[in-house]
C-alpha cells in the first residue's frame, strides 16, 4: 500500500479526481493526484523527452551530408525542433516534481528508457526521408491521442509538438514519394530504406495490449485513450496504401488485407529483437548514450555560467 492510501479521505479524494478525469477536465500541477498517476506520467514523459533528445542523433548526423541546401535547411530545422520537443517535455515532467538533473541521470545511467526505434543506425541519405515519414508519422499518431490526455501541461505540449511534427512527416514523405519516382538508384535506395525502418517503427507502439504492463493504470486515468495494438492498426492501415501506391514494397511476407474488418494485417513482429533493443543490446544503444554523455560533459561549463550568472542577479 502506497503512503498516501493511508490516508482516510484517500477514497474520496479518488473519486474526486477519477470523476474530473470523466467529465473531460484537465489535471493541473497543483491539483490532488493519486501518487501513481504522478509517477507514471514522470515514466512516461520523461521517457519521452529523451526520445526526443536522443532522436537528434540518427538525422543530425546526416546534416553535414544533405544532397543540397533546401534539404540541409530543412534536416536542420527539424533536428533543432526535436530539441525544442525535449524541452518542453522536460518542462512538463518538473511540473510533478521531477528534476532536470535527476532525469538526464537516469537517462545517462540507462535507468530511462528512450524510444527503440533511436538505437538503429541511419546508413543512407533516404533513411532521412523513412525517419520523417514512418517514424515521425508513428509518433504523431500515438501523439495525436496525448494531446487529449488528462494531464494538463503534457497534453498542451502535444498540441504544440503534433503542429509541427506534421511538416516532419511531411517532408519525409515527400523524400520518399520523390525518390520513389526518380532514377532506379533512388527508388532502390527509398525501398532499402523502408524495409529498414518499416518493422522498428511498428515496435515504436509498445508491446502487444496483453503484454503491456501500464496500459491498464495509464486507461484508467485518462492517458492513453487507444491502446498499443490499436495505434499501431491505425499506423498499418495508412501506410501500407500509400507505399503500394509509390510502388514500393512493404517488407512482411504476410501482410494482408482483411475484407471484414478493413485492417492490413500484419505478420508478427520480432519482439526478441524489441527486447534486446529496450534492454540496451540494440545496434546503436552503445553509442547513443556515449553521444549523449559527451554532449553532457562538453555542456557543462555552459550549465556553471548559467548558474553562477544566476546567482548574480538574485
Ligand atoms: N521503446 O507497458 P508498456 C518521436 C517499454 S517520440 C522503448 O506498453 P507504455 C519523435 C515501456 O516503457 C517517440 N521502450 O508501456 C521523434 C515499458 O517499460 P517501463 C517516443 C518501450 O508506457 C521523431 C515496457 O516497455 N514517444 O519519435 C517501447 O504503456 C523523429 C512495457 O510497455 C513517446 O515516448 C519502445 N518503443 O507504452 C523524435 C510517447 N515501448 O517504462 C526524433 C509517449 C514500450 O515500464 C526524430 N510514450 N516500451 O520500464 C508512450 O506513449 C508510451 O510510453 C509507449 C509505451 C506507447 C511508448
Amino acid at each position: 500500500m502506497y503512503g498516501q492510501e493511508t490516508d482516510p479521505d484517500y477514497p474520496t479524494k479518488l473519486a474526486e479526481f477519477e470523476a474530473r478525469i470523466a467529465r473531460g477536465e484537465k489535471i493541473e500541477p497543483g491539483d490532488w493526484m493519486p501518487e501513481r498517476y504522478r509517477k507514471q506520467l514522470v515514466r512516461m514523459i520523461s521517457q519521452h523527452a529523451h526520445s526526443e533528445v536522443v532522436g537528434m542523433l540518427p538525422e543530425g548526423a546526416w546534416i553535414t551530408r544533405a544532397p543540397n541546401l533546401r534539404r540541409k535547411q530543412v534536416l536542420l530545422a527539424k533536428v533543432q525542433d526535436e530539441a525544442g520537443h525535449g524541452q518542453y517535455l522536460y518542462h512538463a515532467a518538473e511540473t510533478l516534481g521531477a528534476t532536470r538533473e535527476e532525469m538526464l541521470q537516469a537517462l545517462l545511467t540507462g535507468q530511462a528508457k528512450y524510444s527503440s526505434i533511436f538505437n538503429y543506425p541511419t546508413v543512407t541519405w533516404s533513411d532521412m526521408g523513412a525517419i520523417g515519414w514512418l517514424v515521425d508519422g508513428a509518433a504523431i499518431m500515438n501523439q495525436t491521442m496525448l494531446a487529449q490526455c488528462s494531464y494538463g501541461p503534457y497534453s498542451r505540449a502535444m498540441v504544440r509538438i503534433c503542429a509541427e511534427e506534421g511538416f516532419h512527416k511531411k517532408q519525409g514523405q515527400e523524400m520518399i514519394i520523390q525518390y520513389a519516382q526518380g532514377t532506379p538508384e533512388q527508388k532502390a535506395m527509398a525501398q532499402d530504406s523502408i524495409n529498414r525502418f518499416w518493422w522498428p517503427t511498428l515496435m515504436m507502439f509498445g508491446p502487444h495490449d496483453s503484454a503491456s504492463t501500464n496500459s491498464d493504470e495509464l486507461t484508467r486515468w485518462g492517458i492513453k485513450t487507444k491502446s498499443n495494438d490499436q495505434l499501431r492498426q491505425e499506423f498499418v492501415n495508412e501506410l501500407v496504401p500509400l507505399l503500394h501506391a509509390l510502388g514500393l514494397e512493404v517488407p512482411d511476407p504476410d501482410l494482408r488485407y482483411d475484407e471484414e474488418s478493413g485492417n492490413w494485417i500484419s505478420g508478427e513482429i520480432n519482439w526478441n529483437e524489441f527486447w534486446q533493443v529496450v534492454k540496451g543490446n540494440g545496434p546503436m544503444n552503445a553509442a547513443r548514450l556515449q553521444a549523449r554523455q559527451e554532449a553532457h560533459d562538453n555542456g557543462r561549463w555552459v550549465r556553471e555560467a548559467l548558474a553562477a550568472y544566476a546567482e548574480r542577479d538574485v
